[in-house]
């Protein structure tokens, strides 16, 4: 098998693109896909600073390092679950990413919940009696906007690849969710002062190519999931169109594709939203961020936590 670009020995396959590649020409293909990203929706320019969420995983450590290598401004932000020992070494990888690009200049923040909430994540979910998922939700969700708004990032980049955009939006088509796949997009703008622009650069790649990037860079990451995950709907899902996707190569970008482009020419769908979202927007009576209720859901969730401390 050789290389469709250069003819020297292939070391990975792309089936969906009808192509194979050796490991330059392949480096190529993933910056290629993620230029192609950034201005087929107008992500951000040389300019901005942008600030990636990382958790130590191969998708937001190698969309940390695809953006410095292709030149942007781009700093990490790091929140500290306190889940034993997978936060441990997730934070490791990131700290060791971080430690290795510093002397170029980006920056890794760090958010600890079990300093700043004053509980590990597990024990927040206990308290609240809420799913792990959704108080890790809420709370990862308002202190990654919060840090790209308190510093002036230009906007706040997550490492959701194709297979993570495939699966929610089979979710959201099969829950026939249509408020959440009106929002399903790879940009979402800054609607209302006080919430950043938020981009997902990595939507034309796979898990499996951006497992491949990290390995053919020397990234090292975490292999292992959160144990939260465990039993989670999106991994059905993903299972589901891996099924496809090995009978039928393509299937998940035809349908994640396929699905922005309707999207696209349904209207200036981006538009449409923040017109929607400044409607019902107002600000958090208690922090003053952006929330569709009088108290922002991270508030009342606190506020939860505090009454169940307090007896
Ligand atoms: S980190 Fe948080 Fe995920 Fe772990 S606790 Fe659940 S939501 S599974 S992306
Ligand atoms: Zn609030």
């Amino acid at each position: 098998m050789n290389c469709t670009k250069c003819k020297t020995k292939a070391v990975i396959k792309i089936p969906r693109h009808h192509a194979a590649f050796c490991k330059v020409s392949f480096t190529n293909f993933v910056h290629d896909q993620v230029t192609r990203a950034i201005k087929s929706e107008k992500m951000f320019g040389r300019g901005d600073r942008i600030l990636v969420a990382v958790s130590g995983g191969k998708d937001s450590l190698a969309l940390w390092d695809i953006l410095l290598k292709l030149g942007y401004k781009a700093d990490g932000f790091y929140v500290n679950l306190g889940i034993g020992g997978y936060s441990e070494r997730s934070y490791s990888m990131v700290r060791k990413f971080a430690e290795a690009v510093a002397p170029l200049g980006p920056a890794l923040h760090t958010h600890t919940v079990e300093q700043e909430e004053g509980a590990g994540i597990k024990e927040l979910a206990h308290m609240v009696h809420r799913p792990t998922c959704s108080t890790c939700g809420t709370i990862k969700r308002y202190q990654f906007n919060r840090a790209a708004v308190e510093r002036d990032y230009d906007v706040m980049a997550t490492g959701h690849n194709l297979d993570d955009e495939a699966a929610r939006l089979l979710g959201n088509v099969l829950h026939w969710q249509e408020d959440y796949l009106e929002k399903q997009g790879p940009t979402l703008p800054a609607s209302v002062e006080g919430f950043a622009k938020k981009v997902r650069p990595l939507y034309r790649l796979s898990e499996r190519e951006l497992a491949a990037y990290c390995v053919l860079n020397k990234i090292e990451y975490i292999i292992d999931e959160c144990p939260m995950a465990q039993g989670a709907r999106t991994l059905l899902y993903k299972e589901v169109l891996n099924r496809l996707e090995t009978e039928s190569p393509g299937t998940k970008q035809y349908f994640y594709w396929g699905f922005l482009e309707k999207q696209r020419r349904k209207q200036s769908s981006s538009d449409a939203m923040s017109e929607k979202d400044q409607t019902l927007l107002r600000r958090c009576g208690t922090c003053g961020q952006p929330t569709t209720s009088e108290v922002c859901s991270y508030c009342k969730l606190m506020a939860r936590a505090r009454r169940e401390v307090a007896g």
